[in-house]
């Protein structure tokens, strides 16, 4: 739900008794008020508010004070206040009424009006979003509404007040400890990628992929392990190697709100996996304002960022009238190989000039010449395009989406294939209606995707050769088609209790099969080695679910609020028989015909139980405690990828570790069992707060791998049951793990109003540590111990800052898949943004210092050189890691009208 929901209270003159009608801006039967606002100066003026009910005394707060207050009538149903009596500022007067309520307020100087929202909500935006401002001298009115009014689901408040929205609490939202942010513009200026928009979420970094399509890792878990939903779809990856992740569907200009549950997550948000939730919206539709005809606007952008020369725009437009809304996204990127800030290889062409070998790419042109600080596959060309419809009536919302995506290329730094085509086309209906008993949500959503893979332009291309059989790249071909509803009732009962009951079910459909290569043999050969049939990796492959939960948030009193939830997952996969490319794809070892006869249909039952506890003593503090049991299936991959054949294995595994992967029919589901809790101290104004989130998470049959045993690979070159180097063969298997860690970040208004601006201070600090416990040795791609500082100076439509960044060396590696060790680094980045009414301007300059540094999560170089060949000396290397970017010097602007 991005809804930017609010209720006008309503306006009135100060002093006087309420008047006003409610304003209930959604329905068609709102009334319009306006009313020459009454003045009224910050100054102290005398209160007199009875304990009692917020809602009340809001009521008679914007009476006395003459405050235009915005607020969701939800909000305040059942809270209590002890009221206000004497002489305050209105601020003041905010803070004490407000204390202890969970609540907290924020001043909007540009709309002259006071929003009330949720202080938990706001405890857990980004520094940089979360909390008032000081109360300028604005001039403010007053009136009340007159019946207990229930909000309309998403209603959108006249446009310049909806830019500036906080978010707001929002029923169908449960509560826990999440971080929110809105309208990433400042992030988007620097990456096509939307799940690299999470750099500022304590604990979130990416698994680093192809230039749009990083996997997002959150505490230690990452990608299938995290509930990441895009418009409230949950998609997965179409692809052996998860070129297409969820967030790959969503470009950055069409973010318009991103929440991110880490750790313990209501179960009415999570299913499906074992970390936390990120979602992921759209900006929520626009509607005119009353007596407004047509509103019409839009936002059109570009960028253009040095390092790679990559450039591209973004356009939006929305016309609509109070009831009807029609929008179009569209955005288009693409960059060229990027820089490491110095030579991490030799240069040379990208891939070997030998007697046997073809030194021509896919496109036919000479093997491209790759320096010594370029990073080979990481050129990427994208484009989607969204058309979404809604449609409101009275207490009813519906919105109809249909996107449609096309990468024509993507190369992979980490992975031996890179994407030469990915289609996704979806459609999505949502629904929101609010009812006399509560809050009903449904959806419906279909995605088809195809998607081929193969060798990019600095990979080798032709293998073999024109005296024996030529094959001219490995095509790689995926379709998928992910088809669901949801449906959740969201029901408040006897005053302090809200109920969310719902269902969700997802229909999964996934093909793989690999062409042969060549097309056509030559004259006098029959077989070849991915010749003559197709391979057949998965086969009609099927993951459907079918969850419901039940979930009980009470607010027993200003303090307290407690949550409980129990989510049932059904869990049916299946797929079909297989064959490889010909007959000796059927070893004696691990035989195809053992896979086809076995019965390789799986039915689990997950349970997910969430209980947490959030305690706020005042407005200036907030305590949460809580436990999750969450439960993952494990995906197609892990279940039903069986050749043994080192060509094929090389072609599976989603780790950016150049490691060889086999699947297991024997995998049972990963349960995970975590704790955490989270302090956060915060002033009432937001100019300083400190949030800290230490946990604890045990996970059950959690699925690793092991070095393939010799009864499944073989013992020939890939048998290495021990080295502790070199690329390695890897079979799916349930272990136990168990992962803790903290997050702590922070922020400080450090001077104001100085000839030179605001100055505030921000800090995140994350540590992370995973051991399996069945080995004893490491998890994979641990993030190491790491640092962000930033200074930020705001002036007028400036906004400046100065960020370092400090990454501990990986050390802690896991020896199975001999991950590779990175050494430790800092980074700086210069950041500037200037707006200036529809205008907004992003410059800066990122690893100023241009310093070479190795990603921890960048897994294994394998961005040139013929990544076919296994461990053959034309193999790429083992050993390098996937160097970051260099010095980037980027430009990006805005424009809406
Ligand atoms: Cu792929």
């Amino acid at each position: 739900m991005a809804g930017t929901k609010k209720l006008i209270v309503g306006r009135g003159k100060p002093a006087a008794t309420a008047t006003a009608v409610a304003l209930f801006i959604a329905g068609s039967s709102a009334l319009a008020i306006d009313s020459s606002p009454a003045r009224a100066h910050v100054s102290a003026q005398a209160y007199d508010i009875p304990a009692g009910s917020v809602a009340d005394a809001l009521n008679t707060l914007a009476d006395e004070s003459g405050a235009q207050l915005l607020y969701d009538a939800a909000l305040t149903r059942h809270l209590k206040t002890g009221g206000v009596a004497g002489k305050r500022t209105l601020d003041a007067a905010l803070h004490e009424l407000l204390a202890g309520t969970g609540l907290t307020y924020k001043i909007d100087p540009g709309s002259r009006s006071v929003s009330i929202i949720l202080a938990q909500a706001n405890t857990g935006t980004r520094n940089d979003a979360s909390g008032a401002r000081a109360l300028p001298p604005i001039e403010i009115s007053a009136a009340r509404r007159t019946h207990a009014a229930t909000p309309h689901p998403r209603v959108t408040t006249p446009a310049p007040v909806a830019e500036q929205a906080p978010p707001n609490w929002n029923i169908s939202q449960p509560a826990g400890v999440a971080t929110t942010i809105d309208n990433p513009v400042s992030e988007r200026a620097t990456t096509n990628d939307t799940a690299s928009l999470l750099r500022d979420v304590p604990g979130a970094f990416v698994y680093s992929a192809g230039g749009v399509s990083s996997l997002p890792v959150l505490d230690g878990l990452a990608d299938d392990r995290l509930h990441v939903t895009v418009a409230g779809m949950p998609i997965l990856s179409a692809c052996a190697n998860h070129m297409n992740p969820p967030l790959s569907y969503i470009d950055p200009s069409h973010v318009g709100k991103i929440k991110v549950y880490s750790g313990v997550v209501p179960v009415s948000s999570g299913g499906d996996s074992i970390g936390g939730t990120i979602q992921v919206d759209p900006p929520a539709p626009a509607f005119a304002s009353i007596g407004q005809q047509i509103l019409t606007k839009g936002e059109v952008g570009a960028f253009y960022r040095s390092n790679g020369d990559a450039y591209g725009g973004n356009l939006s437009a929305t016309a609509a009238t109070e009831n009807f809304s029609v929008r179009y996204d569209g955005s288009y990127s693409r960059s060229e190989d990027y820089y490491a800030g110095g030579d991490f290889k030799h240069s040379g062409p990208a891939f070997a000039w030998t007697s046997n070998t073809i030194p021509f790419t896919r496109f036919g042109s000479l093997t491209p010449w790759l320096s010594g600080s370029q990073v080979g596959s990481t050129a990427y060309q994208a484009q989607n395009h969204d058309v979404s419809i809604a449609l409101r009536h009275e207490n009813h919302l519906f919105e109809f989406n249909l996107g449609f995506q096309h990468i024509p290329y993507q190369w992979y730094p980490n992975q031996r294939m890179d994407m030469t085509e990915n289609r996704s086309i979806h459609g999505n209906i949502r629904y929101t209606g609010q009812y006399d008993w509560g809050l009903l949500e449904g959806q419906v959503y279909h995605q088809t995707v195809r998607h081929i893979m193969d060798f990019g332009e600095d990979k080798q291309y032709y293998y073999g050769s024109f005296r024996t059989i030529l094959a001219p790249g490995m095509p790689m071909d995926t379709k998928a088609q992910n088809t669901g509803a949801k449906l959740t009732a969201t029901i408040p009962l006897l005053d302090r209790h809200m109920v969310r009951v719902g269902g969700e079910y997802q229909q999964y459909r996934y093909n793989e099969w690999w062409p042969p290569s060549p097309a056509i043999l030559p004259p006098g050969w029959a077989v070849g080695g991915m010749a003559p049939d197709t391979f057949i990796n998965i086969n009609n492959g099927q993951r459907d679910r079918f969850d419901v939960f039940g979930e009980l948030e009470s607010r027993w009193n200003a303090q307290w609020l407690t949550q409980l939830g129990v989510r049932s997952d059904t869990v049916v996969m299946n797929a079909g028989p297989v064959h490889g490319y010909n007959s000796y794809y059927d070893t004696p070892l691990y035989p195809v015909t053992n896979f086809n006869n076995s019965d390789r249909g799986r039915t689990d039952q997950n349970w997910n139980v969430t209980a947490q506890a959030i305690y706020t003593p005042g407005v200036t503090q907030t305590y949460s405690v809580g436990y999750s049991m969450k439960s993952r299936s494990p995906n197609l991959f892990e279940r039903y990828t069986w050749s043994n054949s080192l060509m094929a294995m090389e072609m599976i595994g989603w780790f950016g570790d150049g490691n060889f992967y086999i699947g297991n029919l024997a995998l049972k589901p990963e349960a995970a069992h975590t704790i955490s809790a989270t302090a956060d101290w915060h002033d009432a104004m937001g100019e300083k707060g400190l949030k800290f989130t230490p946990y604890f998470t045990y996970v059950s049959n959690y699925i690793d791998v092991q070095r393939c045993p010799s009864w499944v690979c073989g013992t020939s070159l890939m048998y290495n049951p021990y080295n502790t180097f070199g690329f390695t063969a890897l079979q799916f298997v349930n272990q136990n793990a168990r992962i803790f860690g903290a997050d702590l970040s922070g922020h400080v208004s450090l001077v104001k109003d100085t000839p030179l601006g605001n100055f505030t201070a921000k800090g995140i600090v994350s540590y992370v540590n995973g051991q399996n416990t069945i080995t004893g040795g490491n998890l994979y791609q641990m993030m190491p111990v790491n640092m962000k500082l930033s200074l930020e100076q705001k002036m007028g439509g400036w906004t400046n800052s100065v960020e370092a960044q400090f990454v501990g060396a990986k050390k802690n590696i896991e020896q199975v898949r001999n991950e590779v060790k990175t050494s430790a680094y800092a980074l700086f980045n210069l950041r500037s943004s200037y707006e200036w009414k529809n205008v907004r301007v992003d410059v800066g300059i990122e690893n100023l210092l241009n310093t070479l540094y190795y990603l921890p999560l960048g897994g294994a170089y394998l961005g040139q050189a013929a990544t076919m060949s296994g461990p053959l000396p034309v193999a790429p290397a083992w050993g390098i890691a996937v160097p970051g970017m260099g010095r980037n010097f980027y430009v990006a602007t805005n424009v809406k009208f």
